[in-house]
C-alpha cells in the first residue's frame, strides 16, 4: 500500500504536495533518503519562509521605527504587518498585544520577570505540571528563589495525564497566583485540558500562562476563547525561523506591567532626572528587533493558513495513530506517554538498548529522531528513566517515513 491509499480517506490532505514546499527533506543523509522525524525540536521551513527572509535582505534591509526613507518605511511595514499577522493568528484583541521575543524560553522568563518580580509576595505559589519543559520551570524557580514565592507540581500519572484532583485541591489550598503550563507536552505528547484549567484558575484568583510551542504547529489557536492571560510560542516550531518568537498577553496585565529590558526603541523620553516608557508593545521591546525573523514568521503563518489545517489535523492524527500501533505490535517497545489525547509524538524505550545509541543507529539509516531526557527532566525522573528515543511528527511526514523508521530500528536492534 502506499501513502495515499493508508491514508484516511476522509483526511483528503496532499502530503505529497506539501512535501514539495519543504526543500530540506528531498536530501540523502548517511546514504539514505532522509527521514525528519524531530519537528518538536524544531520544524523544517517551507521555501516560501526562505524566500521572505531573502527578500527581505535582498530589497528591504534597514532599521525599523526610526529611519526617513523609503527602505526603513518599507521594513517598517512589513515587521508591523507580521505584527499584525500573528495578532490574527492567534485572534488577539489587538496587535500591541503580541510582544516579539526571542522564543518561548525568553517569553516565559519575561512574565516570570516583569510580572512576578512586582506581584510576587512571600508564600505566594505558582504551579507548573510535573511534564513542564525546563523553560517553563526554570524562570519561575529563579522569580521564586528572588521574591520568596514557591514553586508547585502539579502532578501527572503513569500515562502522562495532569492529575486534574490534584490540581483542583491545589488551588483551593490557596495563594496560587500562577498556573503556568504547556498546552503540549513535548516529551510526551501529552496535549493538556487547558480550557479547564484555565476557568479552574481564574475561578480561583490565579492567572495562567500557556506555553503553546508545540501546539501551534498542529491546529489553530484562538487567546480570547480560551481566555488565558498570556500565551507562548517560537516561530522555529511552527515552520518559521530560529531566535523569534512571540508573547502575547491580557492588555490590562502588560500595561501594569514593568520593561523586561531598557534601551532604545522602549522608550518614550530619556533624561538623568527620570525616564518614560513608550507604549505597548514597544515598551517590551529594546533595542533593535529580529526583523528579518518577524517577517519569516509571517510568511510561515500565511503559508500555514493557505493549507486545509483540519485536513491536516486528521492527517496528523492518523499518522500518529499509525506509528503508535507499529511500536505495540514491536516486541520488546515501550512507549512513554500513553495519555487519551495526544499529538505528534511518539516517545519510547527499546528493551536492552540505550535510547542514546539507538539514535546513533537510526541516523546511520537517514533517520532523524530526538533521544534525551528532552529537556523535561522532572517527568524522565518520575518515570525512572534517563531519556527515551522521541519521533515526532509534522504534516509533512508520510506513512512510508513512519515504516522507515520501525524498519531501521529492527536493523538498529540486530547491533544490541
Ligand atoms: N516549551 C516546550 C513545550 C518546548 O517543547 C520547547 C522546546 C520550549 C518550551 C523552548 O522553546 P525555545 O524555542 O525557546 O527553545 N522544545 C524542544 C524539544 O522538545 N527539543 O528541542 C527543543
Amino acid at each position: 500500500m502506499n501513502n495515499a491509499e493508508r491514508a484516511d480517506p476522509t483526511t483528503h490532505f496532499d502530503v505529497e504536495a506539501v512535501r514539495q514546499d519543504f526543500p530540506i527533506l528531498h536530501q540523502q543523509v548517511n546514504g539514505h533518503p532522509l527521514v525528519y522525524l524531530d519537528n518538536a525540536a524544531t520544524t523544517q521551513k517551507p521555501r516560501a519562509v526562505i524566500d521572505a527572509i531573502s527578500d527581505y535582505y535582498l530589497y528591504d534591509n534597514s532599521n525599523v521605527h526610526r529611519g526617513a526613507h523609503a527602505l526603513a518605511e518599507r521594513a517598517t511595514a512589513k515587521f508591523e504587518g507580521a505584527r499584525e499577522t500573528v495578532a490574527q493568528f492567534l485572534n488577539a484583541p489587538g496587535r500591541e498585544q503580541i510582544l516579539w521575543t526571542r522564543g518561548t524560553t525568553e517569553s516565559v522568563n519575561l512574565v516570570a520577570h516583569s510580572w512576578g518580580r512586582t506581584e510576587l509576595k512571600p508564600g505566594d505559589r505558582i504551579l507548573v505540571s510535573a511534564m513542564e519543559h525546563h523553560s517553563n520551570i526554570v524562570p519561575w524557580q529563579m522569580i521564586a528563589e528572588a521574591t520568596g514565592a514557591r514553586v508547585e507540581a502539579i502532578p501527572v500519572d503513569k500515562t502522562g495525564t495532569l492529575d486534574m484532583e490534584a490540581f483542583e485541591s491545589k488551588l483551593k489550598e490557596g495563594r496560587v497566583r500562577m498556573v503556568s503550563v504547556g498546552h503540549v507536552s513535548n516529551a510526551l505528547g501529552t496535549v493538556n485540558p487547558i480550557e479547564q484549567i484555565i476557568q479552574a484558575a481564574h475561578e480561583a484568583g490565579a492567572l495562567v500562562m500557556i506555553d503553546g510551542a508545540q501546539a501551534v504547529s498542529h491546529w489553530p489557536v484562538d487567546v480570547q476563547a480560551l481566555d488565558c492571560d498570556f500565551y507562548a510560542f517560537s516561530a522555529h516550531k511552527l515552520f518559521g525561523p530560529t531566535g523569534i518568537g512571540v508573547l502575547y498577553g491580557r492588555r490590562e496585565l502588560l500595561e501594569a506591567m514593568p520593561p523586561y529590558q531598557g534601551g532604545g526603541e522602549m522608550i518614550q523620553h530619556v533624561s538623568f532626572e527620570g525616564t518614560s516608557f513608550g507604549p505597548l508593545p514597544y515598551k517590551f521591546e529594546a533595542g533593535t528587533p529580529d526583523i528579518a525573523g518577524a517577517i519569516g514568521l509571517a510568511a510561515a503563518i500565511d503559508y500555514v493558513n493557505g493549507l486545509d489545517r483540519a485536513a491536516a489535523v486528521a492527517y496528523e492524527r492518523v499518522l500518529l495513530a499509525y506509528a503508535e500501533e507499529k511500536a505495540q505490535a514491536t516486541e520488546g517497545v515501550t512507549l512513554v506517554g500513553t495519555a487519551a489525547h495526544k499529538v505528534s509524538v511518539l516517545s519510547f524505550l527499546v528493551e536492552g538498548t540505550h535510547p542514546n545509541d539507538l539514535g546513533f543507529l537510526l541516523d546511520q539509516q537517514g533517520v532523524a529522531v530526538r533521544t534525551g531526557n528532552h529537556c523535561a527532566e522532572p517527568i524522565m525522573e518520575q518515570y525512572g528513566i534517563p531519556g527515551t528515543v522521541r519521533a515526532s511528527f509534522s504534516f509533512y511526514n508520510t506513512f512510508d517515513e513512519v515504516d522507515r523508521l520501525f524498519e531501521a530500528l529492527d536493523k538498529a536492534r540486530q547491533f544490541f
